[in-house]
């Protein structure tokens, strides 16, 4: 049975078409779910060019001598309707779904020749693929296929051997570094925003968005630990906007996007009683509410004013500064009495999973870039007050630093300066130099190899590549070609929280 609406002629061709490789029920197969909540996100070409004219560097071919123009724009708007029903993706399904590679062997020792823990990854989101890379010689160890439009940082495996990739599409691919092998796949969701690393490694959380639940994995063999429906106190369901890891918490922490509720989830098979509504203090034992569960995966809600949609923590993990997309103020809630302790003004779209902290004037400060906004907010986290604004040449999307640098990196992400860079000293806030390697082109995101003396950014278009800078004196060291190159993550860098690092 085809989902969404009975419309003839758009839902034959759908059906002759597209099922083949996306799935009768438009939830993907050898090619992406055709559902809204993955069509929406999706930069680059619309929906009807793509049926006209195929994808490049995929197997989607052009269909303009099979359909006519009438034909492409009601196939293209059949794909963006809401599924009529949202499937079931329970455990049954997901442990369906996961494919664990036969030919894979778990390799004693690395079958290279390079420090483990400089290894750097390159997400390549032109072709859907990773490129591993020694962070030292910048040579390319491996070149390996993920699952379609990969989202948010790969999360490593505590030692650094192992990482985990998330696509749009909720599936999750575990690869080990060492053998450079994909050990298998899962598919967690129908549509995921992040996933999340235990801090003892064991279990991995997928924050979705189809359906509405947390998926928890063990990272030993992708299979499901447990699935928790995402359910507000009053009943409402609700999407999460994102999960993180809070290691000395020992806990995973979410949003929910569509009701005004934090979760923490305990990591810790020996976790206290936790406590659904509101805490005065679990510390001082304080506690005012009735215990709901205990040990691992024991949840304790946090209320609040309204849902967050991004978010960022202090470096301790006790405070979490969040913000809605579309409103002009953050707050900052304190996790372990669980209530708000203070606002802040962020207008301008604040991109708090972007955010990073450092220490200034004997002060922890963080900064956010603003997606709507020319701008980064510095915040003091001791006054919760925003000490400076710093001026940039149009809205940016992520921010860089590392602890053996003295600057900090900020992309110009969208508008004509998407081509600059700026780097900006972490004491001053002065911009010190705005560099524009490729004119034109889309500039962005930067990582650090481990010691903090290089700094890669990626040239985000499909023949594009990863410079490497000396940190120092800001100078091109090395183009690498790359196939439209997002994100890179430094194993050290990632497993140590380094200063200046995304979560
Ligand atoms: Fe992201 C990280 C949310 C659009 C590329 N993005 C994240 C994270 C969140 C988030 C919550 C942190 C998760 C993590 O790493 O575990 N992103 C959102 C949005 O809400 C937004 C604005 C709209 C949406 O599409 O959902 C959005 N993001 C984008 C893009 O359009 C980007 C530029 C291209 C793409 O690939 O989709 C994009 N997001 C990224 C990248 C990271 C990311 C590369 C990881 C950065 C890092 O250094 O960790």
């Amino acid at each position: 049975m085809l989902a969404g609406p009975v419309v003839a002629g758009p839902a034959e061709d759908y059906a002759e078409y597209c099922a083949s490789c996306h799935g009768a029920a438009r939830l993907g197969g050898l090619g992406p779910a055709l559902i809204p909540e993955t069509l929406g996100r999706m930069r680059g070409p619309k929906v009807a060019a793509v049926i006209r004219e195929g994808r490049t560097a995929t197997q989607m071919p052009g269909f303009s001598d099979t359909l006519d123009e009438a034909a492409i724009a009601a196939l293209a708007e059949y794909v963006k309707e809401p599924l009529a029903e949202i499937p079931a993706w329970g455990e049954g399904e997901i442990m369906a779904s996961r494919v664990l590679d036969g030919d894979y062997v778990a390799a004693a020792a690395p079958v290279w020749d390079a420090d483990p823990m400089n290894i750097t990854l390159v997400v390549e989101t032109g072709d859907h693929h990773v490129s591993v890379l020694d962070g030292d010689t910048f040579d390319v160890l491996d070149r390996f296929e993920t699952p379609f439009a990969v989202h948010g940082g790969p999360k490593f495996s505590p030692d650094g051997r192992y990482v985990f990739i998330m696509s749009r599409d909720g599936w999750v691919q575990k690869y080990d570094l060492w053998s450079l092998q994909q050990v298998g796949r899962v598919r967690a969701g129908l549509n995921s925003r992040n996933i999340a690393m235990s801090h003892d490694g064991k279990w991995l959380a997928v924050a979705n968005y189809l359906p509405m639940s947390l998926t928890l994995l063990s990272t030993e063999d992708l299979s499901v630990a447990k699935v928790m429906k995402v359910t507000a106190k009053d009943g409402t369901p609700s999407r999460v906007s994102a999960v993180y890891q809070a290691p000395q918490r020992q806990s995973f922490i979410l949003a929910l996007k569509d009701a005004p509720e934090i979760w923490e989830v305990a990591t810790d098979p020996d976790a206290h009683p936790v406590y659904e509504g509101f805490i005065h203090s679990r510390e001082k034992g304080m506690v005012e509410a009735i215990a709901s569960s205990e040990g691992l995966f024991a949840r304790r809600r946090i209320e609040i004013s309204e849902p967050l949609d991004d978010f960022f923590f202090s470096d301790d993990y006790r405070n979490l500064i969040g913000a809605a997309r579309d409103g002009v103020r953050g707050v900052v809630v304190n996790l372990n009495v669980g209530r708000e302790i203070a606002e802040l003004p962020l207008e301008g779209m604040p991109h708090l999973g972007s955010g990073i902290s450092w220490a200034r004037d004997g002060r922890r400060v963080m900064a956010t870039p603003h997606l709507k906004e020319g701008k980064l907010s510095v915040i003091d986290t001791e006054s919760w007050t925003r000490i400076a604004t710093i001026e940039t040449e149009g809205p940016g999307f992520f921010l860089r630093s590392h602890e053996n640098t003295p600057y900090f990196w900020a992309d110009v992400f969208f508008g004509p300066n998407k081509d600059a860079m700026h780097v900006i000293d972490k004491q001053s806030l002065e911009i010190v130099r705005t560099l524009r390697p490729a004119p034109g082109k889309t500039v962005a995101h930067v990582e650090f190899t481990r010691d903090g003396k290089h700094a890669l950014v990626s040239v985000w278009e499909e023949d594009g590549a990863v410079i490497v800078y000396d940190a120092a004196t800001l100078e091109e060291l090395r183009r690498l070609p790359m196939k439209k190159p997002s994100g890179k993550y430094n194993v050290w860098n990632k497993i140590t929280f380094s200063e200046g690092t995304s979560h």
